[in-house]
């Protein structure tokens, strides 16, 4: 799922954020300098960015304890996770790891790196008084890859919402078909087409949505649509497609 695994751990987390706006060739892209709730990793490890809003912000939708516990525990513990299994992938690099473990860590860190890199983008994409529709190139490109905005966000819940166990719903730009695609993640890694960058993403661990929402995963689903910040969708897009 993640386009920058494939480039270096060390670039994940801003790094399409940081592409952009180092290139000449992106002006399009808006220049953006990545905001401090976009910045997950700094000097020369993964860090837990605070959030843009507080833990209440997204009430009713998303419940404030939800929000708390999801962000100051659930995500430290992938940045957690994703630090120690980079640390020891550079001991074995380095002749001083135990080279049979490489699986393992390379494993772990494909777990930990990509929930990292998905609860970085998740936090991003939501927004107080989000919701609505998409406008502009985002919107063109929403109608040209799925008919229309109804039928993506059809297709989008449908998909969220038939994730098997814990896992994400995915908006993505494919870059070989130059389409949106909608993809599952199971897990945060587990299912995805390599080179697509995520631009909207929602979590469906129970751990995003089981107390306010118990096992009512579509409420929870209905009630994301309605804190999406499109703005940060769009700039995701503009910056993807290049
Ligand atoms: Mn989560």
């Amino acid at each position: 799922m993640l386009k920058t695994l494939g480039l270096g751990a060390a670039a994940l987390g801003a790094a399409p954020i940081i592409a952009s706006t180092a290139s000449a060739s992106h002006h399009e892209s808006g220049e953006h300098e990545p905001k401090e709730s976009e910045i997950g990793f700094k000097d020369g490890e993964f860090v837990l960015p605070p959030l843009d809003y507080d833990y209440d912000a997204l009430e009713p939708h998303i419940d404030a304890r939800t929000m708390e516990l999801h962000h100051s525990i659930h995500h430290q513990g992938y940045v957690n996770g994703a630090n120690n299994a980079l640390q020891k992938l550079n001991e074995i690099a380095s002749g001083d790891g135990d080279a049979s473990l490489v699986k393992h860590w390379t494993r772990e860190l494909a777990f930990h790196g990509s929930g990292h890199s998905l609860h970085l983008l998740f936090w991003n994409n939501m927004k107080p008084d989000g919701g609505g529709e998409p406008e502009g190139e985002l919107a063109e490109a929403i109608e040209s890859s799925f008919g229309g905005f109804e039928n993506f966000a059809r297709l989008f819940k449908a998909a969220s919402g038939a994730v098997e166990a814990s896992g994400w719903g995915i908006l993505g730009y494919e870059p070989v078909s130059k389409k949106l695609v909608v993809l599952q993640a199971e897990k945060h890694h587990d299912i995805t087409v390599h080179g697509v960058v995520p631009l909207l993403a929602i979590d469906v661990w129970e751990h995003a949505y089981y107390l306010r929402y118990q096992n009512r995963r579509g409420a929870y689903v209905d009630a994301f649509m309605e804190v999406v910040n499109w703005d940060d969708v769009a700039r995701r897009y503009r910056a993807a497609k290049g």
